[in-house]
């Protein structure tokens, strides 16, 4: 099923330098840019985003983190784009991502796990909504579709 899903390179991916690195990765698997911007989230919006997690003991410092630098917010669309997305991301915790995976590769500790992925298709609807408007989501064809999918 093709389907869209949401992600985000957080504060500390683009301080460190691996914002290519981590869109080439998802590039390479084949999913579609749809939209893709570079924002610094008000912290109403982090509160939206992730309300799921409130009064958990990570939750203010996870506010603080997303919010402490500019973010790359990013729609893509694939065959099952959520779980592919989130298999690309590996675990929360990064220890506990296997290596091949982003946080597996590129990350060490949960409070710094420099991406986010929705994790049902429930959510990436809502979380695209949330950070962008339609006429920031591109429809286009790419020229590899026949060969990527049994189109
Ligand atoms: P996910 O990002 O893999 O979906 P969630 O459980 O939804 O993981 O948690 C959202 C984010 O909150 C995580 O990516 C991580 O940045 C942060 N977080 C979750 N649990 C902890 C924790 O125990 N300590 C610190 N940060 C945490
Ligand atoms: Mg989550």
């Amino acid at each position: 099923m093709i389907e869209k899903t949401f992600m985000m390179i957080k504060p500390d991916g683009v301080q460190r330098g691996i914002v290519g690195k981590i869109i080439q990765r998802l590039e390479d698997r084949g999913l579609k840019i749809c939209a893709m911007k570079m924002m610094k989230i008000p912290k109403e919006l982090a509160e939206r985003h992730y309300q799921e997690h409130k009064g958990k003991g990570f939750y203010n410092p996870l506010l603080d983190y997303i919010t402490s630098g500019p973010v790359v917010c990013m729609v893509l669309e694939g065959e099952n784009a959520v779980a592919a997305s989130r298999a690309m991301m590996g675990k929360t915790n990064p220890q506990d991502a296997s290596p091949g995976t982003i946080r597996g590769d590129l990350a060490q500790v949960t409070g710094r796990n420099i991406v986010h992925g929705s994790d049902s298709s429930e959510s990436a609807k809502r979380e695209i909504n949330l950070f962008f408007n339609d006429y920031e989501i591109q429809k286009y064809e790419k020229i590899d579709e026949a060969w990527l999918l049994e189109k």
